[in-house]
């Protein structure tokens, strides 16, 4: 007998040859938290009644694997509301990054700010996610730019991953900017960011290392210094890649065989190869090219050319992308990036398991993986791209509980 198992319904598996890997009246059984059993229901083994202790009906609504945010940088203290003011009174991101505002300024924000504050912040921003059916979220650290402040980030993204029912992966982005006490001292700070690893590595709270490569951040040789650190205390790693610029941030972080690169609007020819080789998923971040206009579309057509992995997410962050929907995420794919809605919900499904090195684990619906899914009040598949800041998540479940 099964725990539980849900029928009448249409799946997305997001496996298999099929168009979104469909399966017209399809049944998924689940135990011990996992899928047990997924395909057409005329395949069952047996009676549903008979096959699990309970039973569910899905009336029809479209079944999906539970959606993947996998870049975030959820965990922060304040706001960027009045730097959003002075972006449209004329001032550039840059120039703001340049006159000490922007990610400088969410530091000071986040240094001050109290555990206990920065959890209840990032867990409603968090619950803004899972009621568009998240059930994995990737969680940066980034706004401390110190041992002690980037420690207490990725303390506070493991906790909301033990209060709230969805898989956290962290990340340490130590080298996301240098902070105030380093101005000027760039190579001094990526020093002390290496120096920091074998105890981020030791305290166990970071699944994994990123950095930010861009001429306002970090140049390819300081990345690479952050990159060897973390290769050496077993941390993949992951990248920042050619969001406002060509710096070749793709083709450095597949000499390391990263995760994944995530921006690459500046992405140039060598570096999707480069990826292709190495295995490393595209990550796009349509929220952030949107809310700085961005007008350098990254390269689709040449990812997609090349067979790279292509992944979607928030990058919810307070400056660049204060954005917490990712429905909203695979509109602005298609609409901002030509993608198709079969290849946005592939990329916070499939491709964003990928980038999290979770592949074996989730992002599809099939037997063996987390039972992990999200029930959707909808005709087709497409309609979660299609819409615009309407919401039709009608359950969710996770590791095999329904919510
Ligand atoms: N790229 C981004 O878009 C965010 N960080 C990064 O490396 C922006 C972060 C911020 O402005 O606070
Ligand atoms: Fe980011």
């Amino acid at each position: 007998m099964w725990d539980a198992i849900w029928t009448g319904g249409r799946l997305a598996t997001m496996a298999g040859a099929a168009p979104y890997g469909a399966v017209e009246d399809g049944a998924i059984a689940v135990e011990g938290g996992r899928i047990a059993w997924v395909g057409p229901a005329a395949e069952l083994p047996g009676r549903p009644d008979d096959l699990a202790r309970e039973r569910h009906d899905l009336g029809g609504r479209w079944v999906t694997p539970g959606l993947v945010d996998c870049h975030t940088h959820l965990v922060y203290g304040g706001d960027r509301a009045r730097e959003f003011e002075l972006r449209l009174e004329g001032a550039s991101y840059e120039e703001i990054a340049r006159a000490g505002g922007g990610i400088v300024s969410t530091v000071a924000a986040t240094r001050t700010a109290e555990e206990t504050t920065l959890f209840a912040s990032a867990r409603r921003r968090l619950s803004a996610l899972l009621a568009e059916g998240v059930t994995t979220v990737e969680i940066k650290s980034g706004y401390g730019l110190d041992l002690e402040t980037e420690l207490k980030q990725l303390r506070v993204a493991r906790r909301l991953g033990e209060a709230l029912p969805v898989t956290v992966r962290t990340t340490f982005l130590g080298a996301h900017a240098a902070p105030p006490e380093y101005a000027g001292r760039a190579d001094d700070y990526v020093e002390a960011v290496a120096a920091m690893m074998p105890e981020i590595a030791d305290s166990g709270l970071a699944d994994a290392v990123d950095a930010f490569c861009e001429t306002i951040a970090f140049s390819l040789e300081q990345t690479a210094q952050v990159f060897e650190a973390a290769v050496e205390n077993g941390l993949p790693v992951k990248l920042h890649a050619d969001q406002l610029s060509d710096l070749g941030g793709a083709a450095l972080a597949a000499r390391f065989a990263a995760l994944s690169a995530d921006h690459l609007e500046y992405t140039n020819e060598d570096g999707i190869a480069a990826m292709a080789a190495a295995g490393t998923v595209a990550v796009l971040l349509p929220g952030a090219f949107y809310f700085l206009r961005e007008t350098k579309v990254p390269p689709v057509d040449g990812l997609r050319a090349a067979g790279v992995p292509i992944a979607l997410a928030t990058d919810s962050n307070p400056g660049s992308a204060p954005l917490t929907s990712l429905l909203t995420v695979l509109n602005m794919a298609c609409t901002l990036f030509r993608m198709t809605p079969e290849e946005a919900l592939a990329g916070v499904t499939k491709n964003g398991a990928r980038a999290l090195g979770l592949a074996a684990s989730h992002g599809t619906l099939e037997a063996g993986k987390a039972a992990d899914f999200a029930i959707w009040e909808i005709e087709r598949p497409a309609e979660l791209a299609y819409r615009i800041g309407f919401n039709p998540l009608s359950g969710v479940v996770k590791a095999g509980r329904r919510l």
